[in-house]
């Protein structure tokens, strides 16, 4: 027997998830690579960089293209990215609309619904967070959701509790085209170093600052240099206010220090080296609204 006829057809392509901010799109996307490749908060709009993670199996190749979470935009960075993310969908074969299982179907997931009828990728239903609601909770949820559009499939999942997540791998995979392969074997993501450093760093300095002190917060990998065992970065992190920088500099710089601790830990992970992290807060006036800053601070 030859094993051509019976081996089923090599798929890959691009996947996504969409959703308001906060419904578990990074973390899931980290629980399904198996990496963490993405930054997640209990902040909304936490994710700021397209990243994308290459999911390796024998007959495919799952590209998860991790995007910030639509919202409604106040600032031109806001603007930025809900471009970025309206820009992916228009380039990937599936498309997984994440809708939190602990929370009601709201206006903005009816919208999204809405704008994801009009592409030509496939368009699943994921209901995120499934081990925060007991199973009369979950199943209700399942209708509601399935009621909300047309989705090729509904699928509820827990990234924290690892429930469905490879059979996500699996359906997502169904849908993609058949193709052959897209990137090297061993690739798990084209994201500069650098790019991931400075999430990191981000992600360290969200914890434990609220308002709106964490969106004001951008991380600048200036330089990494490489010695040996030991990579030495030099990062900036920016804040709008000057009364910002003294929240996360904190009490005698008590605050930086942690968060410098927390990052370097990540990073060395990261890298599989030892870390020496110089970080500077700098203060950048409203970059948020203003084009040049923007450009400067990568968006
Ligand atoms: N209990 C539970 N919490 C989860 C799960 N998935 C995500 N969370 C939490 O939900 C919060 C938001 O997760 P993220 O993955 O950052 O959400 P996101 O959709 O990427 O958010 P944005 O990047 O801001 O759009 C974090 O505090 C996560 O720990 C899950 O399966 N179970
Ligand atoms: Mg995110």
């Amino acid at each position: 027997m030859s094993a051509d006829s019976t081996r089923p057809a090599y798929r890959a392509g691009f996947a996504c998830f969409v959703g308001r901010p906060n419904a578990g799109k990074s973390t899931l996307t980290n629980a399904m690579v198996g990496q963490k490749i993405a930054i997640t908060s209990n902040k909304p709009q936490t994710t700021r960089h397209i990243i994308r993670a290459v999911l390796h199996r024998p007959d495919s190749q799952l590209v998860l293209v991790d995007t910030p979470g639509l919202h409604r935009p106040r600032t031109l960075l806001g603007e930025r990215l809900n471009d970025l993310v309206r820009q992916t969908w228009s380039e990937v074969d599936v498309i997984g609309l994440c809708i939190p299982a602990d929370e009601p179907i709201g206006r903005g997931d009816r919208f999204i619904t809405g704008e994801l009828a009009e592409l030509k990728a496939t368009v699943l239903a994921v209901v995120t967070k499934t081990d925060l609601v007991d199973k009369k909770r979950l199943a209700e949820q399942l209708l509601a959701v399935s009621e909300l559009g047309e989705f090729a499939e509904v699928v509820p999942v827990s990234a924290v509790a690892g429930h469905q997540v490879d059979t996500l791998v699996e359906v997502m995979t169904r849908y993609l085209p058949e193709s052959p392969q897209l990137y090297p074997d061993d690739m798990l993501t084209e994201e500069p170093e650098q790019v991931l450093v400075g999430e990191l760093i981000r992600e360290a300095a969200l914890e434990g600052v609220r308002d709106e002190l964490p969106h004001s917060i951008a991380v600048v990998v200036e330089e990494m240099i490489p010695e040996g065992r030991l990579t030495k970065i030099y990062a900036d992190l920016y804040v709008e206010r000057s009364s910002q920088k003294a929240i996360v500099i904190g009490h005698r710089g008590s605050r930086l220090k942690a968060v410098g601790t927390a990052a370097r830990r990540q990073i060395e992970e990261l890298l599989g080296t030892r870390v020496y992290l110089d970080l500077h807060v700098r203060v950048a006036k409203d970059w948020q609204r203003d084009p040049k800053q923007l450009r400067k601070l990568g968006f």
